[in-house]
Order: structure tokens, then C-alpha cells, then sequence
């Protein structure tokens, strides 16, 4: 049996980039495989400025998205982070493996802890060590993969290091988890700026997909694409970012091949519009799911209050093991 674990956090409306990126495939094929927890991490939200009342809001938000998505509670454990006592737990210990330096070369602290110090912002202690807190969240259910999007590929391999290192120094604990990406869409871009990833913390949202947009929005979004200088329609990365954007995401909404799908379309007109059309296709299920289960939120309390209970059974006794092996007396 493969155990599977993969997460998404709270800090803003989930994106099209998070679905195909991410909640499709488990969806549709890491939830059928026996052993598969998902989790709205909500601790990771606090590693920027935060409001309260708005994680709390986006963690149901992004439980009950899942749901409608179609994770089914009877296959898979879906719960939040935070109901879970073990992943704090084991975060601390994967502190007391991982070095200083290593934690600072991680991107996304690179890159948003810039972006916290550029708009006055101080930098929180827990955007540095978070990605600690993210092997806890692996490591504690001894997972084989992480079905995840391109960008948390350094997050992962971060994670395969120190379980690597804590069973040399003191013995086999945990397992060596690997990242799996689906085959296109790993990174969506956004929209407006396809050199960087559409991401659901970003102030703009003009290049942005929401799962909850209305179609006439997706629309609007999609048609508005930057395209490239060139007018042919060609699938490559490096010289046409925009056009090779909207066919990866074509291609994931469609289960069609971006560079066969270049070859069908002579203008970038063209091309939008069917692109707009899968979106919205793609989408509309989930929204009218969402609408649906956010109308009975004891169901959803009920979904993540059992998926807390099962994870927390599955996760103590590698915490307890890693406990004892490094050195801390039994309680
Ligand atoms: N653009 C994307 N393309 C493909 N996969 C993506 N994922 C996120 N964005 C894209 C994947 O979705 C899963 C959950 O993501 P997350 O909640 O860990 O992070 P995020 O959506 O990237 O949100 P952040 O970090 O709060 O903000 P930004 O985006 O501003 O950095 C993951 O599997 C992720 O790979």
C-alpha cells in the first residue's frame, strides 16, 4: 500500500493553478489509492500578515472546495492541520535535524520574505522554518508520495533529506516520501505575468483564476491573457510563455497533448476562446458542488472533525517513535 499525503493552505481564494496542479489528480487518482490523507494546512497561514476571521473562513472554504472538487471522505482522510497535535509536535524535532542554512536557501522564503520586507513588513520566524513543519506533515504518516505542483519540488526534497538524516543518526523512523506532478499544468501561470506562477496570495487578480469565479469572469480573465509578440501559435516555454500557458492549461482541462493542441489553432483569438470554454466546463461542477455543500456546514464539521481523529491515530506512533529515538524519555 502506498501512503499518500499532500496539503493546501489557507491563505487565500484556491486558484485554477491548485486545481490542475494539484486537486485534480487527487481527486482522480491518488484518492483511489488506499492511504491517502489531504489537509487544509492552516498553520502555514500564519507565516505572513494574517487576519483571523479570514483563515478561519478560508480553511472551510478550501474543505469544503475539496469536497466539491470530489474527495470522498469514504476513500481518503481529509482534515485540518491544526486539529492535529502531531504535526507541531514532529515540526520541532525536524527543526532540531534540519541546519539553519538550509532553511534559508528554500525559494519561496527567498522570494516572499522580499516581497514581506519590500512593502514594510516584518518577516515572521515561522516563514523560515515552515518548511519544516511541511516534512512533520509528511513524515508523520510515513508517506511514499507527495502529489503536489512544480513549485513545492525544493519543499520535498528538503523533506527526503531529513528523514534521510534522522534514521542515519537515529534509526530508521520515517519513510523517504518522493513528489509526483501531473504530467501538464504543473505550474500555471498567471494570466497577466506568465513568468510567474498564478498564485492564490498575490494582491492582483486580473491574471488569476478563482475556482469560485463566475463563468462570465473566467471569460473576461482568459480573453485578457498576455500573449506573446510572435502571431503564430507554438508551444515553447522559454520564447512564448503566454500562448504555451493557455495551451498547458487547454491541454490539462481537455486531457489533450499542448503541442499537438498548437498545431489546430492559426490566431491567439481563437485559441482563447476555447480555452475560456474547458475553464469554464472544467469548473462549472465545482462551483455548483461548492454551493451546495456550503449550505450544510455541520456536514463539512463532521468530514474534518472523524478525518482529524483518523490522521491523529495515524500519525502518533511514528511522532512517538521519533520521540524516543532521538533522546526524549518516554512520557
Ligand atoms: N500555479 C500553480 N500551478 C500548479 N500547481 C500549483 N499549486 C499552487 N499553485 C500552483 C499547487 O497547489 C497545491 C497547494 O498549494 P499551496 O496552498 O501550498 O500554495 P499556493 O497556492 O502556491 O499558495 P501560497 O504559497 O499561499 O501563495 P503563492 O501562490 O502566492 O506562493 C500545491 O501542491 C502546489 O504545488
Amino acid at each position: 500500500m502506498k501512503r499518500i499525503f499532500s496539503g493546501i493552505k489557507p491563505t487565500g481564494h484556491l486558484t485554477l493553478g491548485n486545481y490542475l496542479g494539484a486537486m485534480r489528480r487527487w481527486v482522480e487518482v491518488d484518492q483511489h489509492r488506499s492511504g491517502s490523507l489531504f489537509s487544509v494546512v492552516d498553520l502555514h497561514a500564519l507565516t505572513i500578515e494574517h487576519d483571523p476571521a479570514r483563515v478561519r473562513r478560508l480553511s472551510r472554504q478550501a474543505a469544503t472546495l475539496l469536497l466539491a472538487a470530489g474527495l470522498d471522505p469514504e476513500l481518503c482522510t481529509l482534515f485540518v492541520q491544526s486539529h492535529v497535535d502531531e504535526h507541531a509536535r514532529l515540526s520541532y524535532i525536524l527543526e532540531c535535524t534540519a541546519t539553519d542554512g538550509e532553511l534559508r536557501r528554500m525559494i519561496q522564503y527567498k522570494e516572499k520574505s522580499a516581497r514581506a520586507r519590500e512593502s514594510g513588513q516584518s518577516v515572521r520566524l515561522s516563514l523560515l522554518t515552515y518548511p519544516a513543519l511541511m516534512a512533520a506533515d509528511i513524515l508523520a504518516y510515513r508517506t511514499d508520495e507527495v502529489p503536489v505542483g512544480e513549485d513545492q519540488t525544493q519543499h520535498v526534497e528538503l523533506t527526503r533529506d531529513l528523514a534521510v538524516r534522522f534514521n542515519q543518526r537515529y534509526g530508521h523512523t520515517f519513510t523517504v516520501p518522493r513528489a509526483t506532478h501531473p504530467p501538464v499544468a504543473a505550474r500555471v501561470m498567471d494570466l497577466q505575468d506568465p513568468t510567474s506562477k498564478m498564485g492564490k496570495s498575490h494582491e492582483a487578480g486580473a491574471g488569476i483564476v478563482y475556482l469560485l469565479d463566475e463563468a462570465d469572469v473566467v471569460r473576461k480573465k482568459v480573453m485578457r491573457a498576455v500573449t506573446d509578440s510572435g502571431r503564430d501559435v507554438a508551444y515553447d516555454r522559454e520564447e512564448r510563455p503566454g500562448v504555451t500557458n493557455l495551451l498547458e492549461i487547454m491541454a490539462a482541462c481537455t486531457g489533450r497533448d499542448p503541442r499537438e493542441l498548437a498545431g489546430e489553432y492559426g490566431s491567439y483569438g481563437a485559441l482563447k476562446k476555447d480555452v475560456a470554454d474547458a475553464v469554464v466546463e472544467v469548473l462549472r461542477p465545482v462551483r455548483v458542488r461548492h454551493a451546495e455543500l456550503a449550505a450544510d456546514p455541520a456536514y463539512i464539521d463532521e468530514v474534518l472533525r472523524k478525518g482529524a481523529d483518523r490522521a491523529r491515530g495515524m500519525a502518533r506512533p511514528t511522532v512517538d517513535a521519533a520521540y524516543r529515538a532521538i533522546g526524549l524519555l518516554p512520557a
